[in-house]
């Protein structure tokens, strides 16, 4: 149980710290977004900026999400699925899910 209780200490301390770091990311690039901890996909809302159906990509001024401890921005995602980009307007509030940093799904609200 000692074990156990040390373990845990030691996870709680890499959580706490992960805060920090996210903080000293201006996000000014975008390549700092870790990657998630949880396979689970997770779910935000964010307005269409721009579409690239070719190349399976959406840009979106998405909103903060505290699961991954991203703050609102805009940036571009790849989509699973380019059908998920048929018909798809800039200025369009959309739902999404993401694993990782790839869209698996989007339903405009
Ligand atoms: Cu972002």
């Amino acid at each position: 149980m000692k074990v156990l209780a040390i373990a845990g200490g030691l996870a709680a301390l890499v959580l706490l710290a992960q805060p920090a770091v996210a903080q000293t990311d201006d996000h000014a690039g975008h390549v700092g977004h870790a990657a998630p901890a949880a396979a689970s996909a997770i779910e935000a809302v964010g307005v269409v900026r721009a579409v690239n159906a070719k190349a399976g990509k959406v840009t979106l001024a998405h909103e903060a999400i505290p699961a991954l401890k991203w703050p609102p921005m805009t940036m571009a995602f790849k989509v699973a699925d380019p059908a998920l980009l048929k018909d798809l307007a800039v200025g369009t509030k959309v739902r999404f899910k993401l694993d990782g940093q790839t869209i698996v799904g989007l339903t405009a609200l």
